[in-house]
């Protein structure tokens, strides 16, 4: 037997293997996990940001297990050019009962945990939750919530704030430290709505009220962007939304209403859900509650003001 035979090569590479996967584990945590996207500006975003963290720093110490061989292997076991022969795999290559149980051991209580941690995450409120449909399996703790109703439509999304009289503004303003309730809704093609800082994102389809939860916890400007595919001018449904102080929300939202207040009398009645105005010409909308063919949405409407 040859010396070359008796190195220890695989306690070498779990050696080299498990410094590699401290520090570079260590280093991600503390340099990269703070910018990691979407950020922490809300509950919803920091759960997500958790998220990302963990299942990386468990990915790491995979990718490095692969890396970290195939390093030692062209290094250690190269053949020169034209000089030795081909090494061969020994007899420990095969068969190896420790080995074959590890393998499958590791891989199965990374799969597995990886998968119940995902499950739980999208379920207890520190998870990604929200935008699963009308009926959140998650909801606030807190009876304070505000709602905000989302209403996509080409190519624009626009606000309506029920506990304001129900206008409807291109601005999208949130209080922070405050849970927001988002009912996102469409009156045309199926849009979503990513409010991208905030960690929030929800299809807007037609006919359907899909709530999403979040509550924000640092102040300043979000993007919003459409994030589905919605026809021509989809790559510019996006704006910007601010996240103000609970004073200065109360502030906008109080002065809006009033400025709004006979626009918001020519709205249908705030509700979940809403089709179209099927005569199309005036633009409007209406609840979803009536008759899609009822005399009024046939036949366009007359305003309740007139
Ligand atoms: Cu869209």
């Amino acid at each position: 037997m040859s010396p070359r035979q008796e190195t220890p090569h695989f306690r070498r590479l779990i050696a080299i293997w498990a410094v590699l996967t401290v520090v570079l584990d260590v280093v991600f945590y503390f340099a990269v996990g703070p910018h990691v996207p979407p950020g922490a500006m809300s509950s919803s975003a920091s759960g997500q940001q958790t998220d990302f963290i963990v299942l990386f720093m468990i990915a790491l110490p995979v990718m490095l297990a692969v890396w970290v061989y195939m390093a030692y292997a062209l290094i250690v076991w190269r053949g020169s050019r034209g000089g030795d022969e081909e090494p061969e795999g020994g007899a420990k290559a095969r068969g190896h009962f420790g080995i074959q149980v590890g393998w499958i051991a590791t891989t199965t209580v990374i799969v597995l945990g990886v998968f119940v941690y995902g499950t739980v995450e999208l379920i207890v409120p520190a998870g990604a939750g929200g935008g699963e449909g009308p009926n959140p399996i998650w909801t606030p703790t807190s009876h304070d919530v505000l709602p905000i109703q989302v209403i996509g439509q080409q190519w624009e999304f626009t606000y309506r704030y029920p506990t304001f009289g129900g206008f409807e503004t291109r601005e999208l303003m949130i209080p922070v430290d405050t849970p927001i309730a988002f009912h996102v809704t469409s009156l045309d093609v199926i849009h979503s709505f990513w409010a991208y800082q905030l960690g929030v994102k929800a299809d807007a389809n037609p006919s359907s009220d899909n709530v999403a939860y979040t509550t924000a916890s640092q102040l300043g400007a979000f993007t919003v962007r459409c994030s589905e595919l919605c026809g021509l001018w989809h790559g510019a449904m996006y704006n910007f939304g601010r996240v103000v102080t609970k004073a200065q929300f109360l502030v906008w939202a109080q002065s809006t209403e009033r400025q709004n207040a006979a626009n918001t009398k020519l709205l249908p009645p705030f509700s979940y859900t809403y089709v179209p105005d099927a005569n199309g010409a005036d633009g409007g909308y209406y609840p979803d509650n009536v008759d899609p063919y009822s005399n009024v949405e046939q036949y366009g409407a007359t305003s309740p003001s007139k």
